[in-house]
């Protein structure tokens, strides 16, 4: 067994996969401030190779970290030694990267002889025909919208819904972070409902004849492509550093608000590295341009994953936006929404309370530019699976979604500004 381990683990080095066998997610529980910063010096040690999937913020919540085979044994005893509780939250990742991979040759086996399955994971070329299928099918309603290219050349399209005409719009992204997974299928799946449900669901309809929707399910398309064929855990872009071996630019740190502040790093070979300059990634760069030349986006929601959370500005800073009051209401109203269908529980408040400072998100300055309903949600779960959430709870995590999202874009059209 281990001998095949070992020839796995070289074979994926071969072809330049990255595996995780033996590596494990711990939930890490510090109960006091000094014990968060115990943590925080863990993280600073690059040797160990840690990736924190959810930082450790407040006293008694929780940390999930995902370390690496050759460092278990140390950080173990790190925490054992500090007196630290932890928990294994997941066993052997490369277990579920082997099923999840499984599952996505099986769906293509399947899906040659059939129809597409929303409730699958997809390659970005699949998902792109799949778009493609979709304006085919709903020329009247669905147009693709090219927006820019990716550092790597790849296409930024986004499927515009509208009844005619450039009406005030919302704008809808999934895929900032490559490794989100759930999200880029979330979105693929709300294209296809907003399609087919046109003209027969009363609120798609009242909405669409007042407002366009803009939606790009694979906002990262070079970190989503390298996550499937190089490193399933990649979250950043794939732009080359000036100066640096390491690739990569958080996109989410790197739009111009607070940008290099408190919450982005300025060390490139970090998942949260804020880039050379605001803007300076090509795919956050196609959007900035487009929102600006449209002119009339009136809201402006990005997917994420996971620990499901709905979020409003500010993450940059810790003090109150000016429309808190309204958009903690919406976003509370979602939250009730989401909950509804399967009884999925969302946190809900501003980026900075809910999970931590960070500057540079694309929420922060959407709502600086004026677009005042901005909402981040983070979808299912709270850490069992995390990233690697197994397909088949991909549908469940649309629709119940699509009905937060609903709610939102209900209010939005009921406030025109
Ligand atoms: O850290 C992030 O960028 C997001 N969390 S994630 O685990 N998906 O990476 C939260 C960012 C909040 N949203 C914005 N600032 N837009
Ligand atoms: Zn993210």
């Amino acid at each position: 067994m281990r001998l095949l381990l070992l020839f796995g683990a070289l074979l994926g080095h071969i072809y330049c996969l990255q595996t995780f066998v033996g590596d494990q997610v711990l939930e890490i529980t510090p109960r006091n401030q000094e014990q968060i910063k115990n943590l925080a010096e863990l993280e600073a040690e690059e040797h160990l190779q840690l990736d924190f999937w959810k930082s450790p913020t407040t006293p008694k919540e929780t940390a999930h970290v995902r370390v690496p085979f050759v460092s278990l044994q140390a950080v173990k005893v790190f925490l054992e030694a500090q007196g630290i509780d932890y928990s294994v939250m997941i066993r052997d990742v490369q277990a579920l990267l082997d099923k999840e991979n499984e599952d996505m040759l099986l769906n293509q086996r399947r899906e040659r002889s059939g129809s597409f399955n929303f409730g699958a994971y997809h390659t970005f070329e699949e998902i792109s025909q799949e778009m493609d299928a979709i304006v085919a099918e709903h020329p009247d309603l669905v147009s693709k919208v090219n927006i820019g290219s990716s550092f790597e050349n790849r296409p930024m399209n986004v499927l515009k819904f509208s009844t005619g005409g450039d009406k005030p719009a919302i704008w809808l992204d999934a895929g900032i972070h490559a490794r989100e997974w759930v999200t880029q299928a979330t979105a693929l799946w709300t294209a296809n409902k907003i399609a087919t449900d046109y003209g027969t669901d009363p609120f798609i309809t009242s909405l669409l004849d007042k407002m366009d929707i803009f939606l790009l399910p694979v906002t990262n398309p070079d970190g989503y492509v390298f996550s499937q064929t190089k490193n399933r855990m990649w979250r950043k872009t794939r732009s080359k550093v000036p100066g640096s071996f390491c690739v990569g630019v958080d996109p989410n740190r790197n739009w111009d608000a607070g940008f290099a502040g408190p919450g982005a790093s300025n060390n490139p070979c970090s998942d949260s590295y804020h880039g050379p300059s605001a803007n300076s990634e090509p795919e956050v760069r196609s959007i900035v341009d487009f929102i600006k030349s449209h002119g009339k986006i009136k809201a402006f929601i990005t997917i994420h994953s996971y620990s499901q959370l709905l979020m409003y500005p500010y993450g940059y800073k810790c003090t109150k936006s000016d429309s808190f009051d309204e958009l903690n209401e919406v976003a509370q109203r979602a939250a009730q929404s989401v909950a509804s269908l399967h009884g999925t529980s969302y946190r809900v408040g501003p980026i900075c309370s809910v999970i931590y400072q960070a500057s540079g998100g694309s929420i922060d300055w959407a709502y600086d530019s004026g677009i005042k309903y901005s909402f981040a949600f983070e979808l299912r779960d709270t850490g069992r699976y995390g990233f690697l959430l197994p397909a088949s709870q991909i549908l469940p995590t649309a629709s119940e979604t699509w009905l937060g999202l609903k709610t939102i874009m209900e209010h939005v059209r009921d406030h025109p500004y």
